[in-house]
């Protein structure tokens, strides 16, 4: 499918999503929103995609919501639309791992959305932020649930509150952001990230984003019993078997994600 306002490439098992607006600092309007939504639709289709990578531009990973496109919007037009609503979960529902690369400003929706990925890899000069109240709103996809769950109630009402930006190394102090690396080095560590995941077994990776995804949604006593019966599940895989055969006979693992 041809895409207007996203480039991808799918190359050896990964799919690179780079967003694509960047007259607007990839601001997500309704179009790339839902262009995304298909990408990723597509990439979780795919049989060849074991991991996803998705980025913006060394300026702007996403600069939040298209402000252009809500300004005129009555509470009934973003009501009765839904808005962001599908999207949001179509994001969620991948059930292939998501590396967020951030490099720039990831704003408002921009930064909700990194949070929406598995895991974030941030350059240098990423500079996160929910400035939303200088807006006169409220974050809508997520930003005072997630954020609050990565960094703690005192910084999310920090950020929330005063509109401030983070930068990288406050963001990676804070457990937002899993790694910082050199703007020039962002997209390279993200595939090599990504890499290393598309050679594990794809059954096991599953179950890890499932049940790591699962402690926000549940008790810590469900999430252990749930974990666990996953743990238990695994060793009905051929997966298990080459994994612990492999290490045994001190060669490296040949998984079949069976
Ligand atoms: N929307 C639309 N256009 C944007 C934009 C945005 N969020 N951010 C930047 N742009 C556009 C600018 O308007 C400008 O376009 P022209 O004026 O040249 O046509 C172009 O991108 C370059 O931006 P600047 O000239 O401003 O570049 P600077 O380097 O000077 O500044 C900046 C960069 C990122 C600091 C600045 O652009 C900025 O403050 N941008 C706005 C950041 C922001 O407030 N983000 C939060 C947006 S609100 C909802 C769910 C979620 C949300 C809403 C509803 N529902 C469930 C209903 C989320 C809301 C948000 O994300």
């Amino acid at each position: 499918m041809a895409y207007e306002t996203l480039i991808v490439d799918i190359k050896d098992h990964i799919a690179l999503i780079r967003l694509n607006r960047p007259e607007a600092l990839n601001a997500l309007n309704n179009q790339l929103l839902t262009e995304l939504g298909a990408a990723l639709a597509a990439a979780d289709a795919n049989e060849k995609v074991r991991a996803i990578v998705l980025t913006g531009s060394e300026k702007a990973f996403a600069a939040g919501a298209d402000i252009k496109e809500m300004a005129e919007k009555s509470f009934v037009d973003m009501f009765d639309a839904d808005v962001f609503g599908p999207e949001a979960e179509g994001i969620i529902r991948t059930r292939k791992p998501i590396i967020a690369a951030v490099s720039g400003y990831a704003l408002g929706g921009g930064c909700e959305l990194a949070m929406m990925c598995d895991f974030i890899i941030a350059s240098d000069t990423a500079k996160f932020g929910q400035p939303e109240v200088n807006l006169g709103i409220v974050a809508g996809i997520g930003g005072t649930q997630r954020l609050t769950r990565f960094v703690g109630k005192s910084k999310a009402m920090d950020m929330h509150l005063t509109g401030r930006f983070m930068d990288a190394e406050e963001a990676e102090r804070a457990g937002l952001v899993s790694r910082v690396v050199p703007a020039k080095k962002l997209i390279d560590t993200a595939l090599e990230a990504a890499e290393k995941i598309t050679e594990k077994s794809q059954v096991a990776v599953k179950v890890i984003k499932e049940s790591v995804n699962r402690s926000y949604e549940t008790t810590l006593r469900e999430g252990l019993l749930f974990e666990r019966r996953m743990f238990h599940m695994l060793f009905n895989s051929e997966d298990q078997k080459e994994g612990m055969a492999a290490y045994l006979e001190k060669r490296e693992a040949q998984f079949r994600d069976r």
